[in-house]
């Protein structure tokens, strides 16, 4: 218990506002009508607010604030000096333990966790289970067998616990999937939504949407996939299987006019969807998977595509990959949401191994797929010899390899190889390679490979050495993650940040699946320290070209634009950047 003589803890405009809209979430599983929106709205504009809330009663102006009346300024009042707000703890009394997580399930919502709550004392997903299984659920006031028979199946379909794969591994069956259930005469429109869509570095299940007036065919052909270990769930519109692999795939088909709102809504991410809730509730507009409804008038509001859902709420459109409550949609408002890098933007891959150095195929054959992909250039970025790196080439080796180069590009015709090399940073921050040489070379890319457990000064010292170098051109995995096998390396990541773009050495985004280094976050917060990019595949193998989508998803999610990344360059303007 606090001191009630003690000075109370100064509430933030955040704090507030999550207690107002707390407050309109109760309200709403009450059945209360409009007083949730006035609340949501009044935390809505608490939150954005510039100054201090406490200053602005201090100077008595509350009531100045816009969707705050006498009420509500006396429950902000309320707040600041006793810290908490006794309406809400009364209303947390009235509504029973467990509702909350009961709305959670998909199908139910709150007002129904309130129904099954009251009149059958639920409390748990378990004793939800049971009652449904025993048929209990039917005979409820606005359930009904088909009802009852969904909650079940949300149940069994519930994600399992927390193993989540990565997207390199799970994206190539997903997109097959999808791209089986789309060739049937029944499927009008079909995506992938969830994290998947949003391409996000690891997923926990795949979620697929389809629109179709006759989703029986769908579902057949879904729970008899040739991928598929056992079926969690088969409805008749959301059906669940689990996969070989042991991920879980989630299908829903809907009609076609709800098709842009559950698209939207399935995307998520959950966090993105709350804030374009609310900011539907301002304009008194419920926004969900089923549509979008004007509040006052009880009509739905028409549209066919996200695109006029985000044109609809003032915004621009947000691209999938941004969709992380991570400041889009403010940028969207305001207008500096970034044109982000399209998916065919990128010229070549800057890091490329060859049977050089352990990879598979031949520089040639390397250089056949890439033209294969479009592209107008390929590095050939083996890596350096050193003890540690017995497979790598020596400087005799280099020499032969750059003949073969010029050969290669003598032989093709529609992409230039470019001469390269993966030199490994040294404990004091030295390249495997000395320096004449490497100005030999149209790419170098340098990166730590061992000593990866230094503490962050030296790790940070000797980053920085090698950016210094001015043979360098790109800091290869920057971070030398692998996902859910290792962590980053302890880095002044702004200090690293602020030199390489001092220095004019760019990041890498090594598109490795388990890499994905830089992230996605930090490729955000480089891009800030006005940094730039190379998106490397990091290949081994010819088929490993593949993998620059996840490094161009990457840049996506981190918010990059063509300008940012130096391979969207034409291959004569590249030379320039790697030059200079
Ligand atoms: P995951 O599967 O863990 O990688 O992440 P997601 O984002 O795919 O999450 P999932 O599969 O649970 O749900 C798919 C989408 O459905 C999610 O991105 C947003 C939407 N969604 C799910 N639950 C809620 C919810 O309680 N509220 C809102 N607003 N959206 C939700
Ligand atoms: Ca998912
Ligand atoms: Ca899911
Ligand atoms: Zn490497």
């Amino acid at each position: 218990m606090r001191d009630p003589l003690e000075t109370p803890i100064r509430m933030t405009n955040k704090q507030i506002a999550a207690i107002f809209y707390e407050v309109a979430d109760l309200l709403e599983i009450k059945s209360v009508t409009f007083k949730p929106v006035a609340y949501r709205r009044a935390a809505h504009v608490i939150e954005t607010l510039q100054e201090d809330i406490t200053s602005i009663n201090e100077r008595g102006k509350l009531e100045d604030i816009p969707g705050v009346g006498i009420h509500i300024a006396a429950k902000i009042r309320e707040i600041i000096g006793t810290g908490k707000l006794a309406y809400l703890e009364k209303l947390k009394k009235e509504i029973p333990k467990g509702v909350l997580e009961l709305a959670e399930i998909e199908g139910i919502g709150p007002k129904k966790a309130l129904i099954l709550s009251r009149q059958l004392g639920i409390t748990n997903k378990e004793e939800l289970k049971e009652a449904a299984k025993a048929q209990k659920i039917r005979d409820l006031p606005g359930f009904g067998e088909k009802s009852e028979k969904n909650i079940l199946l949300s149940i069994q379909t519930m994600k399992g616990t927390g193993r989540r794969f990565l997207l390199g591994d799970i994206l190539p069956v997903a997109e097959k999937i999808k791209r089986r259930l789309a060739d049937l005469p029944q499927t009008q429109q079909i995506s992938l939504a969830g994290s998947i869509r949003r391409r996000k570095e690891t997923i926990g299940d795949v979620d697929i949407l389809a629109a179709s007036a006759e989703p029986e065919k769908i579902m057949t052909e879904f729970c008899t996939l040739p991928e598929i270990d056992r079926i969690l769930g088969k409805g008749p519109t959301k059906s669940s299987i689990v996969l070989t692999s042991g991920v879980q795939v989630d299908l829903r088909v809907v009609d076609k006019d709800q098709y842009w709102t559950a698209l939207q809504y399935f995307t998520g991410s959950k966090a993105h969807n709350i804030a374009m809730r609310r900011r539907a509730l301002d304009r008194n507009w419920r926004l969900n998977e089923y549509g979008v409804t004007d509040l006052f008038t009880g009509k739905k509001l028409h549209g066919q595509t996200e695109q006029d859902l985000y044109r609809m709420l003032d915004l621009r459109y947000i691209e999938p990959e941004m969709r992380e409550d991570r400041g889009e949609i403010e940028a969207a408002i305001n207008g500096t949401l970034p044109e982000i890098v399209p998916y065919d933007a990128v010229k070549g891959d800057l890091h490329v191994h060859s049977s050089w150095s352990g990879g598979k195929h031949t520089i040639k054959e390397l250089a056949e797929a890439a033209k294969a992909y479009g592209y107008e250039y390929i590095a050939i970025c083996d890596h350096a010899w050193n003890p540690q790196t017995p497979h790598g080439l020596d400087e005799g080796a280099i020499a032969k390899q750059q003949k073969e180069i010029e050969q290669a590009n003598r032989d093709l015709d529609g992409i230039v190889v470019l001469t390269g090399i993966e030199c490994s940073i040294d404990t004091e921050g030295n390249l495997d390679i000395g320096n004449k040489l490497l100005g030999d070379l149209d790419v170098v890319v340098a990166s730590v490979h061992s000593g990866l457990n230094m503490p962050k000064s030296g790790m940070t010292k000797r980053v920085l050495a090698a950016l210094h170098n001015d043979r360098v051109d790109i800091l290869g995995h920057p971070t030398g993650r692998i996902i859910q096998q290792r962590d980053p390396v302890q880095l002044d990541l702004p200090a690293v940040f602020d030199a390489a773009a001092e220095l004019g050495v760019a990041l890498e985004i090594n598109a490795f699946p388990a890499r994905l280094d830089l992230s996605d976050t930090n490729c955000k917060m480089a891009r800030e320290h006005g940094a730039r990019f190379s998106i490397g595949s990091d290949a081994h193998t010819r088929d490993n070209l593949g993998f620059m989508e996840l490094g161009i998803a990457t840049a996506r999610r981190g918010w990059l634009e063509d300008k940012d990344i130096i391979n969207t360059l034409h291959l004569q303007d590249l030379l320039m950047v790697l030059e200079s």
